[in-house]
């Protein structure tokens, strides 16, 4: 039974973990923080995931399945840290590789030789590289094609694509990118990933794989963009970019997708940037992209100022702060950051946030003394104004009776 060591129990890390397991492996998660670590061990979740409880808890039982914070010895590592953007010295997106960094300082007193090391985070091209200078400065005695006789470490890249909401499914069925920094190590990865992985496992070298991910992501990113830069052209031009963008799309070949307050989540506003920070020059295209879509929550701010330009306190209603339909993910989200900013803006209104899927107001709208955390009836019953942010089931299924009199802000078209 082969032994492997997923470094990284979140929405990636874990779920692939309890697949392994599933498919026969045994499998050891490590993670720095306690709660993870002790959800799993009692075959618990430490976030929500549909499907997921099930595999997490009969693998657990099954004594396939572990979770500790120290990393321990075994035959393949798996990678699935975070790689959240920071700012570099010259105020450029730069990736944070620190998280992969010290991963690698966990695996590399572990080695023997003869291991795979396979990282998973979406990372800037070269960084499966980087990962392996890390581990080889702490083990000059290995290297990663037998140079000089010394024992051998396999590193390959395999990044993931699952949508959140979809992982268990996504997981097995999507198709993989792998690549090795050597053949043989794109071959060993693919042995694992074909023990779950039901799509079509496809080998390459470890940069166009780095590559192949961020592409996936800024594809989608400067595809949104062409959407949001419509609608502020329709603003102008008075055409309703939900109509024109409905009638272009019977074109067979043309697809346009969507106009927003804005792209968030923890991918598509992220990755894009590792492409324009590691070749800024060249990258032209997908910059103009990430700024389109970075400008849109300051646009859909000043429309819901107009709107509420000639009351002396205006009572705001913001539909919607997660960062896509459906979900309880703020993460990066433009909905939350819009009705923060709503009320930073404009202290003399009254700011009336609505999230149909969590049910503590989120930390990041504390000590705004003018926003209050209600349901939406009771927001849009009080509103003069109402922004929809967000176009959860709940608000496309609203009584539009509910909207008479009200001064409408509708960012994602639900009510046209
Ligand atoms: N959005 C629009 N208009 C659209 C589509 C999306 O404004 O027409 C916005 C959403 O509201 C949201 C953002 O874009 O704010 C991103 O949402 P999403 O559903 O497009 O994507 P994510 O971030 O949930 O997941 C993406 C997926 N990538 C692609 O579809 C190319 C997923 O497959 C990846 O695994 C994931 O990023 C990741 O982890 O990288």
């Amino acid at each position: 039974m082969t032994s492997i060591c997923v470094v990284g129990l979140g929405y990636i890390g874990l779920p692939t973990a309890a697949v392994l397991a599933r498919a026969g492996a045994d499998v050891v998660g490590v993670d720095v923080s306690d709660r993870h670590v002790n959800a799993v061990n009692r075959g618990e979740l430490p976030f929500v995931e549909a499907g997921l409880g099930e595999v997490v808890a009969d693998a657990v039982a099954r004594g396939r399945l572990r979770a500790q914070q120290e990393t321990p010895r075994a035959d393949v590592y798996i990678v699935a840290v975070p790689t959240p953007f920071k700012r570099g010295p010259s105020g450029d997106h730069e990736a944070d590789l620190s998280y992969i960094e010290a991963a690698a300082r966990g695996i590399a007193p572990q080695l023997v030789g003869d291991e795979l090391v396979v990282l998973e985070s979406t990372s800037p091209p070269g960084t499966t590289e980087h990962m392996a200078e890390v581990i080889l400065t702490e083990r000059p005695d290995l290297s990663v094609d037998g140079t000089a006789g010394r024992p051998v470490v396999h590193f390959a890249h395999c990044p993931e694509r699952v949508l959140p909401g979809r992982i268990m499914t996504e997981m097995v069925s999507n198709s993989r990118v792998i690549g090795g920094l050597t053949p043989r190590a794109a071959e060993l990865a693919r042995d694992v990933y074909a023990t779950f992985c039901e799509g079509e496992l496809r080998l390459t070298d470890a940069r166009t794989a780095e590559m192949a991910k961020l592409t996936e992501n800024a594809f989608r990113d400067v595809n949104i963009a062409f959407a949001n830069e419509l609608s502020i052209i329709c603003e102008k031009l008075d055409v309703n970019v939900w109509e024109l963008i409905e009638l272009a799309n019977l074109h067979p070949r043309v697809n346009i997708l969507q106009p927003g307050p804005g792209v968030g989540g923890h991918c598509i506003a992220v990755d894009p940037w590792f492409i324009v920070s590691a070749a800024p020059e060249q990258a032209r295209l997908i910059h103009t992209a990430r700024n389109v879509n970075d400008s849109k929550p300051a646009h859909v701010i000043q429309r819901v100022r107009e709107a509420a330009a000639d009351l002396a306190s205006p009572t705001i209603a913001a539909l919607g702060l997660a960062f896509k339909p459906d979900v309880d993910d703020l993460r990066e989200s433009p909905a939350l950051s819009i009705t923060r900013e709503l009320a930073a803006q404009l202290p003399e209104a009254k700011v009336l946030a609505v999230e149909p899927n969590i049910t503590e107001p989120p930390e990041a709208l504390n000590g705004a003394p003018n926003i209050a955390f209600v349901d939406y009836r009771t927001a849009i019953a009080a509103a003069d104004v109402v922004v929809l942010l967000v176009d959860h089931r709940e608000f496309k299924a609203l009584d539009r009776n509910l909207l008479d009199g009200k001064r409408v802000v509708d960012t994602r078209g639900i009510w046209r």
